[in-house]
């Protein structure tokens, strides 16, 4: 049995194809159910879905035994039980800084919004700036406008979201697209099985 760990929205949509083209599918009813364990065309394949924050701790302890996930959200939870072993080139973005137009990003501490603890505190670290990070769970945006921080971090596409607040990006902190991780044991005991699936994934990128 395999159990792979995807996540709704926009991952999941971007995902569907790749497996599709490797000889996964899952079919339309599955899809639409309100199951959170799908079945694939194959018996021994499993698909669960769940947030995409919970893709690498599924995948941590053994309870899915590869996953797709954002490096956004592999760089908060760590390599801990994990290895990364493709990059997929998808649901791609970029975490930035980005702050209101007139803000001064000059003082002694920043307040900085965001999702994103560990990749904020680190890049600002490099930066050797001091900041204060307050957690946030979403709609980091409104943050700056209401005065809780000086700026954000978050991840930007088009960068509509900003502009209807009225933000700017500031800076770059990392290039972000989707990856493939496996379980570090499974990837071990379920080597040849894990890596055929890999293979044939890779093979249709
Ligand atoms: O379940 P939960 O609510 O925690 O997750 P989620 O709603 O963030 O999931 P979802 O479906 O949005 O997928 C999240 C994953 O998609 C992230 O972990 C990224 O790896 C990837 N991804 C790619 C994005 C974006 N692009 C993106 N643009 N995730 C979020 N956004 C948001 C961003 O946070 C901002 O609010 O879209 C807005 C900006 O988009 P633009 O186009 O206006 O710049
Ligand atoms: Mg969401």
């Amino acid at each position: 049995m395999l159990t792979i760990a995807l996540s709704k929205g926009r991952i999941l949509d971007q995902t569907l194809p790749l497996l599709e083209k490797a000889g996964i599918s899952i079919s339309k009813s599955e899809l639409e159910s309100r199951k959170l364990i799908l079945d694939t065309n194959l018996n021994d394949v499993k698909v669960i879905v769940i947030r995409a924050s919970d893709v690498p701790v599924f995948v941590q302890h053994g309870a899915a035994d590869f996953g797709i996930a954002g490096k956004d959200v592999l760089l908060e939870h760590g390599a801990n039980g994990i290895f990364e072993l493709l990059d997929l080139n998808i649901s791609k973005c970029r975490l930035m800084v980005a702050s209101k137009k007139d803000q001064d990003l000059n003082k002694s501490t920043l307040k900085v919004a965001t999702k994103y603890v560990k990749s904020a505190k680190e890049y600002f670290y490099r930066q050797g700036k001091q900041v204060e990070v307050i957690k946030l769970y979403g709609a980091m945006e409104l943050a700056p406008i209401v005065g809780l921080s000086d700026c954000i971090v978050d991840l930007v596409d088009t960068g509509n979201t900003l502009k209807a607040n009225n933000l700017v990006p500031i800076a770059l902190i990392q290039k972000i697209s989707s990856r493939l991780i496996v379980n570090s044991a499974a990837f071990n005991t379920k080597h040849k099985e894990i890596k055929l699936w890999i293979q044939k994934i890779k093979q249709n990128l």
